[in-house]
């Protein structure tokens, strides 16, 4: 079979760029830790507000400039409201929602977490710049999802 040299040239060009983002998929995945988690811990929805986890909920110190925070992401609200945290600190983030599924997106961060009815979501980050970072529900929630708003001042 003969093969014209301009369909060979494609071939191999689009075998090429397979292989690149196969390759930034891979080192994304096993180099970079950005693969998606492997522990699932889940959660019943019912009795996420009534929870030894998320029932007194509070910014925690756990460590030296290490923090714990459980937030309920519910309609319409992200419970604890507004947070203030120390600037260089590192706070790991639980979170669940008690009907439907919301986002935790914190502006000018790599946070974006998914919060699934049934499903804990955890995220962490550092807050090296002082600033008022604002979080954003960014999955359509209902009629008040506009208003899934709540600030993290760092300083
Ligand atoms: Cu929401």
């Amino acid at each position: 079979m003969r093969i014209h040299h301009y369909e060979k040239l494609w071939l191999m060009i689009g075998s090429f760029i397979l292989i690149i983002f196969l390759s930034i998929l891979a080192i994304q995945t096993f180099f970079l830790d950005m693969g998606p988690p492997s522990h699932a811990q889940t959660i019943n929805p019912e009795t996420v507000r009534e929870s030894e986890l998320f029932a007194n909920a509070a910014l925690t110190e756990i460590g030296e400039n290490e923090y714990k925070l459980a937030i309920i992401a519910e309609m319409f609200a992200f419970r604890p409201g507004d947070l203030e945290i120390p600037a260089g600190s590192t706070v790991h983030f639980t979170l669940a929602s008690p009907d439907v599924t919301h986002g935790f997106k914190i502006s000018d961060t790599n946070v974006n977490v998914m919060v699934v009815p049934g499903h804990i979501s955890k995220v962490s980050h550092t807050f090296s710049e002082p600033g008022e970072y604002l979080i954003l529900c960014n999955e359509y929630c209902g009629l008040g999802h506009e208003y899934m708003a709540n600030t993290i001042t760092v300083k």
